[in-house]
């Protein structure tokens, strides 16, 4: 990755972000980018079976959203979303333990490998359910307007996602009772190998937001800042009662749907152009413009990052996987729901 990028030179007064989340965020993405990698290698080398969803490319449209989230705050995330889980707190032990299905994960090995999840940090179990999430995400918005809990819910999703009658469904529901929640499509412009012009008849998934009757924004998907401040808006809107918002993050996927995928339905000059966007070396040159950040710096966190990956890849082959038995354990709740009529 070489920040050797033509970008104009921001202030710090113009972007109007502190140093440390401007940091914080490039950190994220620095993160999120360098562990993907690493699992699809993984991946290649037979080291875990079925496949990887990479989100290479994507990045900035699921760190920007969910960077400075409360813990209490949930998120539903989909198939393509480490960067929502490591954003949102997942360690790389409990990611890097989903993707080998060990008993250390938090699902105990049972889901697929890029099914990142977490109860206590707020992320819902995906299921393979395309737009699933956005369903169950969309109840726990309910239940905060329920609880009179100013929390949000973020659900994530792709554009081929849109095409779901449950999405519709869940969108139609939060305009109805200005639920708060923020719905991040990201459109990579490929559904599998579905291109996004044979999924809706309109330019702008976002504008599928006025048929509920809440606001709608495309923005870049790939200037972290951008995607960052869209979604802190739509949060602050959120947590004060004004209901929901559509933000569609224009991005691309640089490699297949999954690793089986050798996206050959695709142009390569298609990729070639947006790899000149990538998100990461984008947000990396914008630090050192900055001033936030120098070669050496970078260098050294690439360092620290790569050694805790190793370690957590240790730490998950280490892991014994789950006894078949224990496949019923956590499917359903222990705790009996308290009606309301016995409340
Ligand atoms: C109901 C349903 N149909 C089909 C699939 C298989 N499938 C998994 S991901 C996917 C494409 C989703 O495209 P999009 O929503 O654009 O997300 P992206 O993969 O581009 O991130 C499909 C067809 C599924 N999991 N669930
Ligand atoms: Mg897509």
């Amino acid at each position: 990755m070489a920040a050797n990028q033509t970008v104009n030179k921001p202030s710090l007064k113009q972007i109007s972000l502190s140093e440390e989340t401007l940091m914080g965020l490039y950190t994220s993405l620095l993160r999120v980018r360098l562990l993907d990698e690493r699992l699809r290698k993984l991946f290649r080398q037979g080291r875990f079976a079925g496949t990887y969803f990479s989100a290479v490319g994507q990045e900035a449209t699921t760190v920007g959203p969910t960077y400075g989230l409360r813990d209490e705050d949930i998120i539903g995330p989909s198939h393509r979303e480490i960067g929502a889980a490591v954003t949102k707190g997942l360690t790389f032990n409990e990611i890097i333990a989903q993707v080998f299905a060990r008993s250390t994960s938090p699902d105990k090995g049972k889901s697929h490998p890029c099914h990142y999840g977490s109860r206590p940090k707020g992320v819902i179990h995906p299921a393979s359910t395309v737009a699933g999430q956005t369903v169950v995400a969309t109840g726990c918005a309910m239940a905060f307007k329920i609880q009179k809990k100013d929390n949000v819910a973020v659900a994530f999703f792709g554009e081929g996602a849109t095409s779901r009658g449950g999405w519709h469904e869940a969108l139609n529901y939060a305009g109805v009772h200005k639920l708060p929640i923020i719905y991040i499509c990201q459109n990579n412009m490929w559904a599998e190998s579905v291109p996004s012009t044979l999924q809706a008849g309109i330019d702008r998934f976002a504008d599928r937001a006025k048929a509920y009757g809440f606001p709608g924004v495309t923005i870049d998907g790939n200037d972290i800042v951008e995607v960052y401040k869209t979604a802190s808006e739509a949060i602050a809107r959120a947590r004060a009662g004004q209901g929901p918002t559509l933000i569609e993050c224009l991005t691309y996927r640089w490699y297949g749907h999954s690793e089986i995928d050798p996206a050959n339905y695709r142009r390569p000059e298609e990729l070639e152009e947006w790899k000149k966007k990538d998100p990461v070396v984008r947000a990396e040159q914008l630090m050192i413009d900055l001033g936030l950040l120098t070669n050496e710096k970078r260098e050294a966190m690439v360092e620290q990052i790569t050694a805790e990956i190793e370690d957590a890849i240790k730490f998950a082959e280490a892991s014994k996987y789950s006894e078949p038995e224990e496949a019923y354990l956590d499917v359903y709740s222990e705790k009996i729901p308290v009606r309301r009529e016995e409340s």
